[in-house]
């Protein structure tokens, strides 16, 4: 069995007495990491305070992003090393902004998916078609393309502790949610792709998040879905009470 991952994606929101302040409301109610995994992707100035913050609990903190090198020159970037040096056990990778707006590439994907997984960071790694390619009928050629060179080059078993989040950029901060229907449609091509490419077994256990207006009132029947294996939600993750009511949903 699969263990759902319901991630709340903070995006560029919040201070840091905000981000505090929804920590300490939220870490002791989280239920165990057995039932779901649940996780704060941060932005990175909060991050070492953050970890600090939820040690012990069971709630995790993620960046949103992160360099595939080590170090060197390049000015304003976070090295995997950085994050693990200080607590970081996630990190998004490949979100559509980023691909969007800052020239994140399938193939700079890859290689922090490579970078993530070296240094023993999980990877949640986004895939996702814009509107225009889902009316032109080219959703599963552009996700199965994404998938594939997100994962190229990696072992089966390096693919099987990798979380994919499956985002149409249609649906993302729009209101417009994919139904279960047709985000479990694209989990599933999603899981084959995984299957044809890599083997059954890392197909079995990659875990599949949707993501694009994920709210409480929708992220049951999401989850109810046989190839969905939890939520990467923005908005809907910025208040507690509601980031509390999809974690639970997940557990
Ligand atoms: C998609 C999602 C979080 P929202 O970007 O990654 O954001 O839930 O606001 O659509």
């Amino acid at each position: 069995m699969r263990k759902n991952v319901i991630a709340g994606n903070w995006k560029m929101n919040k201070t840091i007495s905000e981000a505090k302040e929804f920590i300490e409301a939220t870490k002791a109610k989280i239920p165990s990491s057995d039932k779901a995994e649940a996780i704060v992707c941060a932005p990175a100035l909060y991050l070492t305070e953050l970890v600090k913050l939820t040690e012990g609990t069971d709630l995790k903190i993620a960046a949103q992003t992160m360099h595939y090198e080590e170090s060197g020159a390049f000015t304003g970037e976070i090295s995997p090393t950085a994050l693990k040096s200080i607590g970081v056990e996630y990190a998004v990778i490949g979100h559509s902004e980023r691909r969007e707006y800052y020239n994140e590439t399938d193939e700079s994907v890859n290689k922090k998916t490579h970078a993530a997984l070296q240094h023993g960071i999980t990877p949640i790694v986004c895939i996702g078609e814009t509107l225009e390619e889902r009316e032109a009928d080219k959703t599963n050629e552009v996700v199965g393309g994404q998938v594939e060179k997100a994962l190229e080059g990696l072992s089966a078993e390096q693919v099987s502790t990798v979380i994919l989040a499956y985002e149409p950029v249609w649906a993302i901060g729009t209101g417009k949610t994919a139904t279960a229907q047709q985000a479990n449609e694209v989990c599933t091509f999603i899981r084959n792709v995984v299957k044809e490419k890599v083997s059954a077994e890392a197909a079995d256990a990659v875990r599949i998040q949707y993501g694009g207006s994920v709210k409480p009132a929708n992220v049951d029947e999401l989850l109810s879905e046989s190839d969905i294996d939890g939520a990467l939600v923005g908005g809907a993750s910025l208040e507690a009470d509601s980031f509390l009511a999809l974690v639970e949903a997940g557990a």
